[in-house]
Order: structure tokens, then C-alpha cells, then sequence
């Protein structure tokens, strides 16, 4: 059990509702533009996926808010759309505008025609940054994995872009229901063995994001975003039972009960929803991890010290939650004010764990 043998656990602890001395915080996008050692990293590789294609390069912007803050967990460099890429859309990363597929899903021949990834084959490069990363981190801190829920990982390859209203995608959702369930079964089976992996090559945790899950109706979200993560959570609860599986819908506030019948260990929440009515929600099935708004990182740090206090109140005392931001923390954030947050968790949690 490799897990016993790291410095600080408070993140594992936390996952598995057991006792801290205080609440353990990350932060979801860590590693970004809003770093500018990360702006520098970014220039020497190029452009986007030649820096996640790079293990030592990864590894590199992995650790450094971990130098930087006294965070108790490092997620993995990558990105979500490393499995569409992966069964040959062609990603490319335009300056300005986001991710975009060369050769998008247009017919339910592509969905037909696309094979699920080996991650050990095409997406070698990113297990090869998990070991690297998981050797660098030489068991100071838990390692995150992650990949994009299928749904969400459907919208990018159906749109061929970042959208707002996912047209194509819902209304092949509504006109052919029965061949998204084809993609989304197809991106299961990828994203589970593709965590697998990653648990295979040291990842401690793994988290499953669901950007654009609560863009669904309730009958919508159950069957097509819901579900396949609940397959997912099987596949990873009979491969690995002791990996702790994390959940986020953003958006996803009304679902929290549902999502914590999956079987998973933890739920992501954003701030639309306040941590209070979470748990009363999901009761002792899940932690909790969230959910600051991570605009509040904009305004001056006593402003942040008091939104802190507030989600800690929220959540109240007791075991189980991971402080986070609700969404991933913006560009334009000015690094001290992260840092302003991380010490308020600090100072004003261990109160709630007596
Ligand atoms: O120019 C740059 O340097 C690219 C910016 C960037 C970064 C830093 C992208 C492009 N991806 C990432 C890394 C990343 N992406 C990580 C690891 C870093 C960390 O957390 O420290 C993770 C976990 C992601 C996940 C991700 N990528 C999601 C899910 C989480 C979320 O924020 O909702 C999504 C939706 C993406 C797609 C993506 N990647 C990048 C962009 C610009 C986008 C599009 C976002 C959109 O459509 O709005």
C-alpha cells in the first residue's frame, strides 16, 4: 500500500471522511497561465500538447504551486482531451480561442469508425508524466490522475470546439439518441482503463470532470452523463477498490444525491451550491470537496479570508471535506491571492477538526 508510506495524507484522509488536523486544500487548475513560471515553461515547450507530450516539462508545472503554496495535493499535467485526440481527431490549440478538432464527429459512421485508445500505446506520453511526476513528488504529497467524464469529452468531439449551447451535440442527443449512447460507451471503456493506468503508474486519487454535465435536463444528465461515469466508477471500484474516485459535475448541485450512489468516494461542488445543503444531501455516503468561487480570488485578500471562513462554516465541523475552489482558479489571478487563500485554510480549519 504505497499510501501509507507518503508525508502528508490529509488529502486521502479527507477523501475517506477519516480524521485531520485540518482541512487539506488543492486547487482545481493549480498549474496554469496564472503562474508565471508556468507562462515560462509553456514558451519552452511550445505549444500546449508539445508541454503535455513532454514528461519532464509536465513534471516541471506539476510542482510548481507546490513550491509556491502549501498545497496537500498535486494533480497531473494534461488535459481532458488527450482521449479524443487519442482516437485521431487531430487537437490542435488555437491562441485565443481553445481547443479545436480537426476532424470532428459528424455522422454516426465516425462514431462507428473511432477504437477505444491504448494508454499504454497512444497515450503513453501521459503515463510516462505520471511516473515521472509521482517519482518527483517522492511521496511528500498524494499524486491526483484525471480525465473528462464521457459527456463532456463527447461535447468537444461532437462541437470539433469549447461551446456554449452544445447544438450538435444535443441534437444528435434528441434526433439519434441511440448513437451518442454508442460514443458514450466508447468513452467509458476509454476513460476506465485510461484511469487505470494512471493508478497503475502511481496516481493515489483519481478525479472524473464533468465541465458541461449541467447543461443536461435531469432525464438527460442521468442517461447520458450520469451513467457512464457510474460504469466508470465500477470498472475503477473492481480494479482498484482502495483509489479513492472523485466526481464533478459542475453545475450539478440538484444531482449530488444521485451521483453519490455511484459508488464514488468524493463529490465535487461548485459554489452554486452551499456546502450545508451538500452534505445534508449526501450525508456520511461522500466527502466533499469545493467549492469557493474562484472569482472571489480577484478581489483583496482579507475579502478571500472571509469567503474562506465561510465555506469552512459551511461545511461545519467534522470530517470529510477538501477545500477547493468551485472551478478551476481564473488566469487573471494574481498568485499572492491563491496564496492568501491556502493560509487562510490553514489558519481558520483545524478548529473544525477537534
Ligand atoms: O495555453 C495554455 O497553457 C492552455 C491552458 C490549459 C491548461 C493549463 C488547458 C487548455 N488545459 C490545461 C491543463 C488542465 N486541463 C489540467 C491540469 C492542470 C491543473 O489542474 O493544474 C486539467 C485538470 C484540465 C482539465 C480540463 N481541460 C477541463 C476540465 C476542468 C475544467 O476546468 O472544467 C476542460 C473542460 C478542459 C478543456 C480545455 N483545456 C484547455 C482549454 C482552453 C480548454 C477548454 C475549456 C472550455 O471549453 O471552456
Amino acid at each position: 500500500m504505497p499510501n501509507q508510506d507518503l508525508k502528508n495524507d490529509r488529502f486521502l484522509r479527507a477523501l475517506k471522511r477519516q480524521k485531520v488536523d485540518r482541512t487539506p486544500v488543492w486547487m482545481m487548475r493549480q498549474a496554469g497561465r496564472y503562474l508565471p513560471e508556468y507562462r515560462a515553461s509553456r514558451a519552452k515547450a511550445g505549444g500546449f500538447m508539445d508541454l503535455c507530450r513532454n514528461a519532464e516539462l509536465c513534471c516541471e508545472v506539476t510542482l510548481q504551486p507546490l513550491a509556491r503554496y502549501g498545497l496537500d495535493a498535486a494533480i497531473l499535467f494534461s488535459d481532458i482531451l488527450t482521449i479524443p485526440d487519442a482516437m485521431g481527431l487531430g487537437l490542435r490549440f488555437v491562441e485565443g480561442e481553445g481547443p479545436v478538432f480537426d476532424r470532428p464527429l459528424q455522422t454516426v459512421a465516425d462514431i462507428r469508425n473511432i477504437g477505444i485508445p491504448d494508454p499504454e500505446g497512444e497515450l503513453r506520453y501521459v503515463m510516462d508524466a505520471v511516473s515521472t511526476i509521482k517519482s518527483a513528488l517522492n511521496n511528500s504529497v498524494p499524486l491526483i490522475g484525471f480525465a473528462g467524464s464521457p459527456w463532456t469529452l463527447a461535447t468537444y468531439m461532437i462541437e470539433g470546439q469549447s461551446s456554449r449551447e452544445f447544438a450538435k451535440t444535443k441534437k444528435m442527443m434528441f434526433d439519434e439518441p441511440e448513437a451518442l449512447d454508442e460514443l458514450l460507451a466508447k468513452l467509458s471503456e476509454s476513460v476506465a482503463i485510461y484511469l487505470q493506468a494512471q493508478i497503475a503508474r502511481g496516481a493515489d486519487a483519481v478525479m472524473v470532470f464533468d465541465t458541461w454535465g449541467g447543461a443536461l435536463s435531469p432525464a438527460a444528465y442521468q442517461r447520458f452523463s450520469l451513467q457512464p461515469m457510474e460504469l466508470i466508477v465500477a470498472k475503477l471500484k473492481k480494479f482498484a477498490p482502495h483509489i479513492p474516485v472523485i466526481l464533478f459535475t459542475k453545475n450539478g448541485g440538484q444531482h449530488l444525491s444521485k451521483m453519490a450512489d455511484t459508488g464514488c468516494d468524493a463529490l465535487g461542488v461548485d459554489w452554486t451550491t452551499d456546502l450545508r445543503d451538500a452534505r445534508a444531501k449526501v450525508g456520511h455516503r461522500v466527502a466533499l470537496q469545493g467549492n469557493l468561487d474562484p472569482l472571489c480570488l480577484l478581489a483583496r485578500p482579507e475579502r478571500i479570508r472571509e469567503q474562506v471562513a465561510r465555506v469552512l462554516e459551511s461545511f461545519g465541523p467534522g470530517e470529510g471535506h477538501i477545500f477547493n475552489l468551485g472551478h478551476g482558479i481564473l488566469q487573471q489571478t494574481p498568485p499572492e491571492h491563491a496564496a492568501a487563500m491556502i493560509e487562510a485554510v490553514h489558519e481558520l480549519s483545524p478548529r473544525y477538526h477537534v
